[in-house]
């Protein structure tokens, strides 16, 4: 179905959300279309503050809001529709659309099974009223859905079922690639514990290695890689434990860079790739590219903090990582990039689970 089609019967001007690859063909619309005028489109840190963000939008203004999102980001909308939009509540009307990641019978990675078997219970639980969507699903259908009174409806997007034919890419002016500060990274961190985020990182710290047992794969729970890390670091004070961050989750969950600081652990080093870039997911921006992760990170606590923009300061920062006991916190600047071959974790989550344990324990 024609993406413009499909946005046309909803009716509403205002979008906001967290970028999902199977809602691909809906981002690069919006963005052909809104750009990232707030007044039409924002994309959000996380998932329940495009819905709070919703709530704010129809409140002042009496029209329903769209809320888009990976099937993932139903977690993160849990609070703010049972407290919030319920209609035990204050009873605010959105229109969800949600990437179904995970739809039983569809081959997918391991983060998205249980996710996507509980996708159409949990919105059955929270009393949002759906209509999934595939690539044959009339138009009529859509319409007859919108008349329906219900409050809290979401549309619920099966692979390829949305199409858009214009082309759009994301840019931006930095230099290094992603994959290849991860290669430096990784050529100093040496025998220590390596935790990376959601997305191609991971990907890509996985195809870089040639074993595994170092490095805690964050497949899922985007935003939360640096949680694990401090957990990790605060019990295994023997050794440097690295975490390789995106921009986009240290924004999701960015209170934890509060709890880092104020922790502040002297053996963990923080590292943030900002392509300012959701790039794993299509490549919307985030709002890494308006203001200065570095300097929030100092603000927080973090004793030793580097920007870097090209690989020899990037060894500067990671040398002082390495040899200096403070926690550090190093933002590289990459550009909007990945290659089109790169693979994926072949280990189960389990295996890396379990070699990681043996590995920091022994
Ligand atoms: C809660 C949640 N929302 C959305 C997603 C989909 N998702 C996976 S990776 C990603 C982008 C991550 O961006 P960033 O951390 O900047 O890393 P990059 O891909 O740019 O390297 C998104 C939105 C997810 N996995 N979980």
């Amino acid at each position: 179905m024609d993406v413009k089609n499909f946005v046309d019967i909803l009716g509403c001007d205002f979008f906001t959300g967290v970028p999902d690859s199977r809602l691909k063909a809906l981002c690069d619309y919006l963005m052909n279309t809104y750009g990232t005028d707030p007044k039409h489109h924002i994309i959000t840190a996380n998932e329940g503050n495009a819905a709070a963000l919703g709530a704010g939008y129809y409140l002042s203004s009496g029209k329903v809001p769209v809320i888009y999102m990976q099937n993932s980001g139903l977690g993160n909308i849990v609070n703010p529709v049972t407290s919030l939009l319920n209609s035990k509540v204050y009873d605010i009307p959105e229109i969800f659309i949600i990437g179904w990641r995970g739809e039983p019978g569809v081959h997918d990675e391991p983060q998205h099974i249980f996710q996507g078997e509980i996708t159409l219970r949990l919105l059955d639980d929270l009393q949002i009223k759906y209509l999934v969507i595939s690539k044959d699903t009339g138009l009529d259908e859509i319409k007859t859905f919108m008349q329906d009174d219900y409050k809290l409806k979401a549309f619920v997007i099966r692979k390829g079922a949305l199409c858009y034919d214009k082309k759009v890419s994301y840019q931006n002016n930095y230099f290094m690639t992603r994959e290849e500060i991860i290669r430096h990274v990784i050529s100093f961190s040496g025998e220590n514990p390596v935790i990376s985020t959601t997305g191609k990182t991971s990907r890509e710290l996985f195809e870089l290695r040639e074993t595994h047992e170092r490095d805690f794969l964050t497949v899922g729970s985007m935003g939360h890689a640096s949680s694990i890390a401090l957990g990790v670091a605060l019990n295994h004070s023997g050794s440097k434990v690295w975490c390789i961050d995106g921009d986009g989750a240290a924004l999701m969950h960015m209170g934890t860079l509060a709890i880092i600081g104020s922790v502040r652990p002297s053996n963990l080093i923080h590292i943030v790739i900002n392509n300012a870039s959701h790039e794993s997911v299509g490549g919307l921006p985030t709002s890494a590219g308006k203001i200065n992760l570095s300097d929030i990170a100092k603000s927080c606590g973090y004793e030793a903090v580097f920007r870097v923009k090209d690989y020899d300061s990037l060894d500067i920062a990671l040398v002082a990582a390495r040899d200096k006991n403070a926690l550090t916190f190093i933002e590289a600047e990459a550009k909007i990039f990945s290659r089109d071959n790169l693979g994926r974790p072949t280990t189960t989550a389990q295996d890396n689970k379990n070699a990681f344990m043996n590995f920091i324990n022994s």
